[in-house]
């Protein structure tokens, strides 16, 4: 093991924050019992695994038993992904399953208004009652639900083929479109198919690592930690207007202007092709488009891209070199790019460049988008929400096809267009033509970009339904119908990680009052709806696995040779591609070895555009920019989860913070501290100062985990994939007079 990685915690090391006890140390749990002290009610008897919950790291976590519970958690040693490492969420994961404010039984709004206990048997005769009312009165147009990508694959695909196929909801979107949209529509434009090339393997066989908007140090501590593994003593380039932890960590940071990265890697592929640092014969093998995107690329001479990205011309040419001379180099991007309002193109460019470079498909390169949710990239796949079930085209009538013979159901319930993205939905509620909304795994009125918006549309609805594992959430408050769920540990499936890596997540937990695991709501619901017939092969998540393996035959994405999870469980975890034929068995594979891309001619794509002019510039009543992002490696999102942690908790700040810049905070007289008034167009929130020189003059981070941001946020949306660019907007900033 690399002596970065230390044995135990130590106050001396960048690394202290998230490397928890190794496994030697098993049932040593971060509350703090020592080897030995071990209380009686914690001792295990034996030991199962289980794929984390949080992250696309997609770490594997070993549960400690006692009398069939999960007492105590450890990192799992021999997992191919985080080789005995773990987050401080993944301790404390068992943690937040004990709460107050789980739901344990179903709530339905009365006529007072207030949220009562209702029977499950109440619950589902009302779900489908209330939206089958809808759907006849307003058609299947009015329907639409919101899904997640931190549900199973075997749930994310129950609630996509029920709310499609068996209730006939016309519109299905899910949280993934916060977070990995712009990847996937890049991905597919580029390669034919949404397909993130790598393996985490190549964090540690690169020998240049260019991070573009994306902080791993806070936001995926184990793939750093597998970077901190490297041992070519690479270049590590982080591309971020703030000074991240990733970049103090870098040995380059370009702390570019915000949103002037498509300038800046218009700029680097003109420098790099006249350096002539290019692969002849990759890009006529491998690469359509490479002589109109020469051209194109010639306006952005140095000066020019300089002037615009506020980095040096010398700092470019330096960057420029880097990646010349580098034999491997990959480029990893995160929300920093996703989440933009040019984010496809944007992706793209960074695509072009390392496709030009010949750095794709080689150990240790690659264009790789990292995911965001334990799930997200089976809900790419299987959620039947932007993409038909099983890595499929709900516009190509031979798949449509194709999934109607293999799951038997009527191709007529099979739409044969795209349904509303996210934003529309939200829209279609305000105009009145969506009635009713099912809201499951995600807490929108928290985290929704235009979460004032959110919060006053749902009082239109004629009926709100919200499924989650707490009913305190401020999404569970509005609705008129709660769903009491099994969180992680409480419920069997899979996941699909960042490196396309199949991981078995277990029921280590029985779950609390009533509360059922997603799976088995969707079976009830299915049964009151009267669709149960369709579903009767759906009785367990590993039967419904089978099926959708089956079901990926023959697409980029074929897993039909994994038959059970205990195969998954034995190999540690499997990457797709997966066929029943021929199968690649290694532990860690990318894609593209063989320089085919998934277009017909088996080519990638170049794509390009002009820069567009950003949608909220700065102006002397809103001068400053307000970035958005993870703010420590123990809060999750809106924070359901995490705070009920009290380990977690003493890891960051109550309250809601602004980081603002020491020169800012002298010009305007703040102190360390300080109660502000933020304003955006949208709204105003008070946010204690935090004066840091991470940020620049000029901007300010608020982090995503507390309610008061997306106050303040701009709901403007990618034109391709309609990902939400929750990274800019302009606000002012104000002392509190006292
Ligand atoms: N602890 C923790 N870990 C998480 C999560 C969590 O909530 N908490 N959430 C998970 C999820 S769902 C996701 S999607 C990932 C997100 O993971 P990341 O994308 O790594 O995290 P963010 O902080 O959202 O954004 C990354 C960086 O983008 C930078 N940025 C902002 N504007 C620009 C710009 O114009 N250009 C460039 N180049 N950079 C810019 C920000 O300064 C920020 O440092 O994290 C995952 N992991
Ligand atoms: N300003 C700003 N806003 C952002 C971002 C940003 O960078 N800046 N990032 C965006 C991104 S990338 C993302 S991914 C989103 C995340 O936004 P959300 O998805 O809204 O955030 P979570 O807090 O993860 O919400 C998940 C909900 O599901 C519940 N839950 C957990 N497990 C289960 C389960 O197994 N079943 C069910 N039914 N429920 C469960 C949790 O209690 C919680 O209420 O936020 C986005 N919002
Ligand atoms: S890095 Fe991600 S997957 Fe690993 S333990 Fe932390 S939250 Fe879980
Ligand atoms: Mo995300």
């Amino acid at each position: 093991m690399n002596k970065l990685i230390p044995e135990r915690p130590n106050k001396n090391t960048l690394l202290r924050e998230w490397t928890g006890p190794q496994t030697k140390d098993l049932v040593l749990n971060p509350g703090g019992f020592g080897l030995g002290k071990i209380p009686e009610k914690f001792r295990p008897s034996a030991t199962t695994h289980s794929v984390c919950g949080y992250c696309a790291t997609g770490c594997s976590l070993e549960v400690h038993m006692k009398d069939s519970e999960g007492v105590n958690l450890s990192a799992t040693k021999n997992y191919p992904v985080n080789i005995g490492m773990a987050c401080p969420k993944g301790w404390e994961a068992l943690r937040v399953l004990e709460s107050d404010d789980r739901a344990t039984e179903p709530l339905l709004r009365d006529s007072d208004g207030n949220l009562k206990p209702v029977s499950w048997d109440e619950a589902a005769k009302t779900f489908s009652q209330r939206f089958k009312d809808i759907k006849e009165k307003h058609g299947p147009e009015a329907l639409a639900w919101l899904g997640t990508g931190q549900a199973t694959v075997e749930d994310l695909a129950f609630l996509g083929a029920l709310g499609k196929f068996g209730f006939g909801f016309r519109h299905g979107d899910g949280n993934t479109r916060q977070c990995m949209a712009t990847a996937v529509v890049a991905y597919k434009q580029a390669f034919g198919f949404d397909a993130p090339p790598y393996t985490y393997q190549d964090f540690e066989e690169s020998d240049v690592l260019v991070f573009i908007g994306a902080n791993p140090c806070i936001a995926h501590p184990i793939m750093w930690q597998r970077v901190m593994r490297n041992k070519n003593n690479p270049e590590i380039i982080v591309v971020d207007p703030r000074k991240t932890e990733t970049a103090m960590a870098a040995t380059q940071h370009y702390p570019l202007e915000p949103k002037s990265d498509l300038v800046l890697f218009y700029g680097l592929a003109r420098l790099l092709i006249e350096n002539g640092a290019i692969d002849e014969e990759f890009i006529r093998n491998s690469v359509d488009g490479f002589e109109e995107f020469k051209e194109f690329v010639q306006q952005y001479e140095l000066g020019y891209v300089s002037d615009v990205s506020g980095i040096s011309i010398d700092n470019l040419k330096r960057f420029a070199k880097t990646i010349a001379q580098g034999k491997r180099v990959s480029f990893w991007w995160t929300m920093g790019v996703n989440q933009s309002y040019e984010g496809v193109r944007l992706a793209q460019s960074i695509i072009n460049i390392a496709l030009m470079t010949g750095n794709m498909g080689r150990p240790g390169t690659g264009a790789n988008s990292i995911t965001g949710q334990c799930n997200a990239m089976g809900s790419r796949i299987f959620s039947n929400t932007s993409s038909l079930i099983g890595g499929h085209d709900f516009l190509n009538d031979e798949h449509r096809e194709k999934v109607s013979r293999e799951l038997g159901i009527d191709i007529e319930k099979i739409p044969n267009e795209n349904s509303w993205a996210y934003d529309q939905i939200v829209q279609g509620i305000e105009d009145g033509k969506i009635k009713g909304l099912w809201l499951v795994a995600t807490n929108s009125a928290h985290s929704w970009i235009g979460q004032k918006q959110f919060r006053e549309v749902v009082k239109k609805l004629d009926f709100f339904v919200v499924q989650d594992m707490y009913h305190s959430t401020e999404s569970a408050q509005l609705a008129d119908l709660v769903l009491p769920v099994a969180g992680w540990g409480e419920r069997e499936g899979t996941y699909i990680n960042s490196e396309r890596r199949i991981g078995r997540t277990r029921k280590v937990r029985k779950a609390p009052g009533q509360a059922l695991s997603d799976f088995n709501i969707f079976r009830i619901l299915a049964q009151y709806w009267g669709c149960g017939d369709i579903f009767a092969k759906w009785d367990s998540p590993e039967n419904v696995f089978k099926i959708l393996a089956q079901l990926t035959k023959g697409r980029p994405c074929d897993i039909s040779g994994i038959t059970s999870y205990e195969m998954l469980e034995k190999n540690g975890g499997i990457q797709w591609p997966y066929p029943e034929k021929n199968p690649n068995t290694q532990t860690q594979r990318r894609l593209f070895e063989d320089g085919k891309f998934y277009h017909p001619n088996g080519k990638a794509k170049m794509l390009f555009e002009r820069p567009k002019p950003l949608p909220e510039p700065t102006t002397s009543n809103y001068p400053f920019v307000l970035l958005t992002g993870r703010g420590t490696s123990s809060q999750w999102h809106t924070q359901t989860r995490t705070s009920k942690s009290e380990v977690l908790r003493k890891l960051y700040p109550k309250n809601v913070y602004v980081e603002i810049s020491p020169n800012d905070a002298k010009k305007l007289g703040v102190d360390k501290g300080e109660l502000l008034r933020i304003m955006s167009r949208r709204g105003e929130v008070q946010a204690a100062a935090y004066i840091t020189p991470t940020v620049k003059p000029g901007q300010v981070f608020m982090p995503m985990h507390y309610e008061e941001t997306n106050k303040l946020t701009n709901p403007t949306f990618d034109a391709y994939s309609r990902q939400p660019s929750y990274k800019h907007c302009a606000v002012s900033i104000q002392r509190i007079e006292t």
